[in-house]
């Protein structure tokens, strides 16, 4: 069997890359910006896409429609300092900075596959925490059934925010259970350094058994309701965009297949993957969906 260069060069770079960084953090003065995380039980194995794919084929219509556009306009955003405020039905609601919501000593490393609605998709090795980590800081009450995200609205530095692409600020939901499930992470970095700009610094959401529009990036605002929250796609056009948004290989999208994927940086002449349902993570989630109707609730 003959492997190409897509199935040995990143990791053999990212290993080289991570010894280098320990190197550097070991004995520089100051500390370098170049984040350590402790590798998880729950990554997958399958070699992570290169940081060239990861940082230059992007969703992040802030930035304007292109796959090209994110990587292009993102490097404007101004991402520190920043807060992420979280209110709702919370115990201690206020404003948290990203450095106590995700503090380097808890970081670490998840290495997940990222299934776009549009069928394409990639392996990505996200640095963060599990969103339960985070939630259980502003301490959830009883009464609450879901978590909302919004993204930064801030169109001086976002140019596709000028224009109403989206109703803006781009917004997105979790059920509670969802949002506390130990493979929900909110990531600060990829590979060994801080989240590139086009990738939703400083902190996005990672749902990696969901379409990927419900990861949203750039995130300054998370509400604990009990009322299902409005979700952007979703919102937009509700026959092609579920709130649940489960990755399912049998449920088609109105204008295409979703049996499929196009693994980005494959070459040419790679034939599509099978997609798996619940994105190949239905040991750990599917449990959470018994008794739904996954066509009706998609
Ligand atoms: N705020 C915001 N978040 C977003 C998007 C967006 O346009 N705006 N695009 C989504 C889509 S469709 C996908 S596939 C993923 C892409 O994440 P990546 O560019 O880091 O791979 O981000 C999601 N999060
Ligand atoms: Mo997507």
């Amino acid at each position: 069997m003959k492997l190409s260069w897509s199935d040995v060069t990143p990791k053999a770079d990212w290993l080289s890359r991570r010894g280098f960084v320990a190197a550097c953090t070991a004995f520089a003065a100051s500390p370098a910006l170049a984040l350590t995380a402790r590798p998880s039980r729950f990554s997958t194995d399958q070699a992570p896409n290169t940081l060239e794919e990861i940082t230059n084929y992007n969703n992040f219509y802030e930035f304007g429609t292109g796959k090209e556009d994110p990587a292009r306009h993102a490097g404007a955003l101004t991402t520190d300092p920043w807060s992420v405020e979280i209110g709702g039905m919370v115990e201690r609601p206020g404003s948290y900075a990203v450095e106590d919501l995700a503090p380097e000593n808890a970081l670490e490393e998840r290495i997940y596959r990222l299934r776009c609605v549009e069928a394409w998709s990639m392996v990505i090795p996200w640095i963060g925490v599990p969103l339960a980590s985070v939630l259980e800081k502003a301490g959830v009450r009883p009464s609450a059934k879901y978590v909302a995200f919004e993204t930064l609205f801030r169109p001086d530095e976002m140019p596709g925010q000028t224009r109403p692409i989206l109703d803006w600020p781009y917004r997105e939901g979790l059920r509670l259970d969802e949002a506390m499930h130990p493979l929900t992470i909110l990531a600060t970095g990829l590979y060994s350094d801080p989240l590139p700009n086009q990738n939703g610094a400083p902190i996005r959401l990672v749902v990696p058994w969901k379409y990927g529009f419900k990861s949203i990036k750039s995130i300054v605002k998370i509400t604990l309701t009990d009322k299902q929250p409005l979700a952007t796609w979703n919102a937009l056009q509700p026959s092609e965009y579920g709130f649940y948004a489960n990755v399912n290989p049998e449920v088609n999208h109105p204008r295409w297949s979703q049996a499929t994927e196009r693994r980005i940086g494959a070459g040419l002449f790679a034939g599509r993957d099978r997609t798996l349902m619940f994105n190949g993570y239905a040991e750990q989630v599917a449990s959470m969906y018994a008794g739904m109707d996954l066509a009706k609730h998609y």
